[in-house]
């Protein structure tokens, strides 16, 4: 099992206030990011592998994974090492039976249907979406609270990565409400220093591991 923790930096071009990508991403991952999902809804094919391969080779040095989001195709291409789908995108048993046992397989929950279904699959982490609404992602069901974290917890045996409206006020709380992560947008990519904003979120969420243990 390939554990995914601590901070997850999913990335969005169009709140980095026209920095380039590759540089956030990497302030983002010398600031602690464990974890990297490229999420591109709007680019060609061609150009999301390109960018995957560049950001891919951007990681390799500090070992933190590359997830690709909603594209299997272009996460089997750049041989990342996850993807990540929502309930929209490819049925999970597909998913895993075309990607195979040891790539990483993330999965969003948006009703607690979802994470009954979840139950019987060994996805490598549910992404607990949204827990507070967000202007990044409006196609939402509602949204969790911390409450919905404390719920699945109590519930379910796969990690937990909290999604939506998280940043250094509410990432504290969600941690000790049951988060093993904290996945942010524009906590990161809309920060003004976003190496800063990943050291400071890195510190609460170790201080809200350590309050669990
Ligand atoms: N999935 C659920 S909420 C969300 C995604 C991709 C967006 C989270 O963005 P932010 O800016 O961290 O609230
Ligand atoms: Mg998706």
């Amino acid at each position: 099992m390939k554990k995914i923790k601590g901070l997850y930096l999913v990335t969005d071009r169009d709140l980095c206030g026209g920095r380039p990508l590759d540089e956030v991403v990497l302030a983002a991952v010398r600031g602690g990011a464990a974890c990297v999902q490229l999420r591109e809804k709007n680019l060609p094919t061609r150009a999301f592998v390109e960018e995957a391969r560049r950001v891919k080779a951007l990681l390799a040095p500090f070992q933190v994974p590359l997830i690709i989001n909603d594209r299997i195709d272009v996460a089997l291409a750049v041989e990342a090492e996850g993807v990540h789908i929502g309930q929209e995108d490819m049925p999970y048993p597909l998913a895993r039976k075309i990607l195979g046992s040891r790539i990483i397989i993330g999965l969003s929950v948006e009703t607690w249907d979802d994470v009954e279904l979840a139950e019987q699959w060994d996805v490598d982490y549910l992404g607990v979406s949204p827990v507070f609404e967000t202007p990044t992602k409006a196609d939402t069901r509602g949204s969790w609270g911390l409450d919905g974290i404390a719920r699945i917890r109590a519930y379910s045996r796969h990690p937990l990565i909290a999604i939506g409206g998280l940043n250094a006020t509410n990432a504290g709380a969600a941690m000790q409400a049951g988060a093993d992560g904290i996945a942010v947008v524009s906590a990161i990519c809309a920060a003004p220093d976003p190496f800063r904003a990943a050291q400071e979120l890195c510190g609460i969420i170790d201080a809200g591991r350590s309050c669990l243990d």
